[in-house]
């Protein structure tokens, strides 16, 4: 008993301080999936054009870059911006990594990204929510946040971009 009650303890502390050294670095993410649908469309649409082709993406992928390398993202690099910058599990942030890593060599690089993309506003930030329903089927709806996908409503139309820009600033 008392060994379960030191585990508990040991893992309640590590979250905490886990979202604490978060908050101190600077992170301060929405915590609805709707808002970081709309934050991710807004981060990738960089010529305001309503739609994310990929030279949108090409300029979001800088904001990745923590070890100013530039030139190539590593899966840590991911998972701190998923986290910070939106919110999502670590967990979730090294699952969308492994996705986009098209030729599996643990790091994202042009050759990742080369192919020529272009979707609707609408649809990129629909494509952020089915892909983390996709996650949670995959995890058996265990992970984090799951549990949002039910308890938010309004997850499937966005319309066009039409938020001003300091709706998020
Ligand atoms: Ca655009
Ligand atoms: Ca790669």
């Amino acid at each position: 008993m008392f060994r379960f009650f030191f585990l508990l303890v040991v893992i309640t502390g590590a979250t905490a301080l886990n979202d604490y050294w978060y908050a101190l670095y600077g992170c301060h993410p929405p915590s609805s999936l709707r808002a970081r649908a709309e934050l991710t469309g807004f981060d990738n649409d960089r010529d305001f054009n309503g739609a994310v082709t990929n030279e949108d993406i090409d300029k979001d992928v800088i904001a990745y870059d923590y070890n100013g390398d530039t030139t190539r993202t590593y899966e840590w690099e991911t998972v701190f911006h998923w986290r910070c910058r939106y919110g999502w599990s670590e967990d979730y942030g090294g699952y969308f990594h492994n996705l986009l890593d098209q030729n599996n060599d643990g790091v994202w690089t042009a050759a990742d990204f080369g192919r020529p993309f272009s979707v609707t506003g609408e649809l990129f930030r629909k494509m952020q929510i089915d892909r983390f329903r996709k996650y949670c089927a995959d995890r058996n709806n265990k992970p984090q946040d799951c549990w949002k996908l039910q308890s938010e409503s309004n997850l499937d139309n966005f319309g066009n971009f039409s938020l001003p820009m300091n709706y998020y600033f």
